[in-house]
């Protein structure tokens, strides 16, 4: 199995259009109507559950930043074998069935010839732009990888400081001017309590609230988070299903939900490019669009490396190495 790995190098001459071994529009030739297909089946779930644009770009995050964007993230444990979804950081991860509908309709029209790995980043794509945000061509011809394990998710923690979070994106030659970019990814989509309750009360064992959080949301998440079962709240309080800038602005309002999300307005490394995209959601816009492109080309499969799975949740049989 060969691993391309996109050194930082490649992306120095990063060409428009082509990043490392893949290719915009790679199944021009092998399924035409690959990219149709897919925008098709986003549109309609996008027209009756807009919190889909959310979930995809969480979904993609977490498979490139876990072996690389080779849909390791999509694989079901098994009786024999648990898989990264199994993993801690990964368990709400959403729009599975999404992928599966997607592949369904895929494998109908060319069987074995579009990856789980670039359905996920089209999708991803497609459900941006409905959402309001940046339309930019998606290189393609990813492979789909053999393995899928929870000891392999390493992904960073909603507590964790700029320079905790800077490091693990720097592991995968991603910059911090990367980092605060795809951050506002959080313009849209949703966190459970669990994982910024501590802010609210007891913060950091001060007895109180964390003093970055404006109180009036302390009042209000208090009040979310006291019913039982884990709720949930929007990661931007104003426009929560808008793909636009203001989870920046909302930042520097102190209405970040997120411990790093509020982090990124305070930490004099990272202060002044948020005010720079809350000012200017063209260039927010434009950043995110090069940003998702770089996170894309992670370590992707090309070539005949990997496979083209034919359920997005199995290895195909036998060719299995985990
Ligand atoms: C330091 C890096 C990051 C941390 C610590 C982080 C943490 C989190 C946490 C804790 C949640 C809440 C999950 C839940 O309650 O279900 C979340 C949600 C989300 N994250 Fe991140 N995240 C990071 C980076 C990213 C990146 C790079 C993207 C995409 C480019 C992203 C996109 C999202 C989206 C869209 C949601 C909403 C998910 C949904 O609606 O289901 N995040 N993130
Ligand atoms: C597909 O794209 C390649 C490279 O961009 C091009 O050489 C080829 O002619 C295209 N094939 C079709 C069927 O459009
Ligand atoms: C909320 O978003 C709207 C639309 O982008 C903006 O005009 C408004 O100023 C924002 N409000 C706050 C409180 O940030
Ligand atoms: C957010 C969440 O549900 N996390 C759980 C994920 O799985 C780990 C075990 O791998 C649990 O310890 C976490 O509580």
């Amino acid at each position: 199995m060969k691993i391309i790995k996109t050194s930082i190098l490649a992306l120095f001459f990063l060409l428009p259009f082509v990043v490392a071994d893949l290719r915009v529009n790679f199944y021009n030739a092998t399924c035409p109507q690959a990219e149709s297909i897919i925008r098709q089946v986003v549109q309609k779930r996008f027209a009756t559950d807009s919190s889909i644009t959310g979930a995809l770009l969480r979904m993609h995050f977490h498979d490139c930043f876990v072996r690389g964007c080779d849909a390791s993230i999509l694989i079901d444990s098994t009786k024999k074998k648990s898989s990264e979804k199994s993993a801690g950081p990964n368990l709400t991860v959403r729009g599975y069935e999404l992928i599966d509908e997607i592949k369904k309709s895929l494998e109908a029209a060319c069987p074995s010839t579009v990856s789980c790995a670039d359905i996920v980043t089209l999708a991803t794509r497609d459900s941006v732009v409905l959402a309001g945000g940046p339309n930019y061509a998606a290189p393609t011809g990813r492979r789909d990888g053999l393995v899928s394990n929870p000891t392999d998710v390493n992904l960073p923690g909603p507590s964790f400081s700029v320079s905790q979070a800077l490091r693990s994106f720097n592991v995968k030659g991603m910059t911090l001017n990367d980092m605060v970019t795809l951050l506002g990814a959080h313009t849209v989509g949703f966190a459970h309590c669990n994982f910024f309750q501590d802010r609210l009360s007891n913060f950091q064992g001060s007895g109180s609230p964390d003093p970055s959080m404006d109180p009036a949301l302390v009042s209000k998440l208090s009040t979310v988070c006291a019913a039982s079962n884990n709720p949930t709240t929007f990661l931007d309080q104003n426009t929560s299903s808008t793909f636009d800038n203001q989870f920046y602005n909302q930042i520097l309002l102190k209405r970040g939900v997120l411990q790093i999300d509020q982090e990124l307005a305070s930490d004099t490394s990272t202060a002044g490019i948020v005010s720079g995209f809350a000012s200017n959601g063209v260039r927010f816009s434009q950043s995110f669009a090069t940003a998702m492109l770089k996170m894309g080309s992670l370590q992707v499969l090309v070539g005949n490396a990997g496979e083209i799975r034919k359920n997005c949740r199995a290895f195909n049989p036998a060719k299995s190495k985990n």
